[in-house]
């Protein structure tokens, strides 16, 4: 048994693998192996643990002929054809639970440096401007208090909605397909409609998945209908907003300010007008770069892989293993 392991992974899951007697090939270039360079490899493997931006589409997934798994070392999975693995009889896991935490951590960071432009303040000093205290000078805004509206309150959603209610008794609400009886009951949650959230949210926080229904949510349209103080945070996918409407919404004053953890392309440009607003804070993807975040996920991807060929359910499961077709 193989597997191809698109980018370095935290030690734990070579381990793993070894303690398993698997076979595994790791891709070490510091740049992501674009599909179709790897699709003529991958014949020769069973498996393949997925971190990093590679499209698993039908064409790479038919020409997998011994392909049993794709194990995401991720909770997304918006890269991955799940129908086509379905119908081809593969396995698609993920690595939900274990980097909520970490990833609302970056949200809350995200949420309070861009509402206190800490990002920029500390460009400044870097360029000589240390010197630039003025009492009108610098102001940000406090969140003591004010509404948080959580878009898809699933796992990560509620961390970051109980440390905001936590550590500054924001009130929250949220737009979600389903009711979430923990977060309501817990911290007093509110379920609303889109545009209620949009018309009453100081921040708004995104958690959903980039999917056909997200793509580009956040546009022209639902800026203008957010308040002028508000702040947008993303740390699920740059696909989730339009990155040109959401620069006009910053220039123009539709909305106060953003936090990104994702953007839309990523990597973005140094030229990017968004690294230049004093109310915009910006990191590249590190939502679960954490050392006990990325051990745990590592494991679960390769406790997948072994699961499959143990001919067990896998422990987290986007599409079930099934004897492949
Ligand atoms: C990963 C993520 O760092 O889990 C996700 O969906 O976006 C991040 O935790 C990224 O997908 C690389 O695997």
């Amino acid at each position: 048994k193989r597997v191809y392991i698109t980018r370095n992974v935290p030690e734990i899951a070579l381990q793993l693998l070894n303690d398993n007697q698997i076979d595994y090939t790791v891709w070490t270039e510091n740049r992501h192996q674009p599909a179709e360079e790897l699709i003529p490899v991958m014949k020769e493997y069973d498996a393949i643990i997925v971190s990093g931006p590679l499209q698993v589409d039908r064409h790479f997934l038919e020409s997998c002929r011994h392909l049993r798994i794709i194990s995401m070392m991720s909770v997304g999975y918006d890269n991955v054809d799940v129908t086509a693995a379905k119908d081809l009889g593969i396995a698609v896991g993920n690595t939900p639970g274990v980097l909520s935490g970490a990833t609302a951590d970056t949200a809350f960071l995200l949420m309070l440096a861009a509402s206190r432009k800490a990002f920029h303040m500390h460009k400044e000093i870097l360029r000589g401007n240390w010197n630039f205290w003025d009492p009108t000078a610098n102001l940000g805004l406090e969140l003591n208090g004010k509404t948080l509206g959580i878009v898809g309150l699933g796992r990560i959603g509620f961390e970051m909605a109980q440390r905001c209610a936590g550590a500054y008794g924001m009130k929250i609400i949220y737009y979600n397909r389903g009711i979430n009886e923990e977060a309501e009951r817990q911290l007093g949650a509110i379920r609303v409609s889109f545009d209620e959230l949009l018309q009453n949210s100081d921040v708004v926080s995104v958690h959903t998945a980039l999917t056909p229904e997200t793509k580009e949510l956040f546009n022209k349209e639902v800026f203008s209908k957010m308040k002028p103080s508000a702040i947008f945070v993303n740390t699920a996918r740059g696909g989730i907003h339009n990155e040109g409407d959401l620069i006009a919404a910053l220039q123009n004053g539709t909305i106060w300010g953003a936090g990104l953890d994702v953007t839309n392309p990523e990597p973005m440009t140094a030229d990017n007008p968004l690294l230049n607003m004093p109310n915009v804070a910006v990191l590249p993807h590190i939502g679960s770069a954490t050392v006990d975040t990325r051990n745990a996920m590592a494991a679960i991807a390769a406790r997948n892989v072994i699961r499959t060929f143990e001919g067990k359910e896998l422990e987290h499961a986007v599409v079930e293993n099934v004897t492949r077709v």
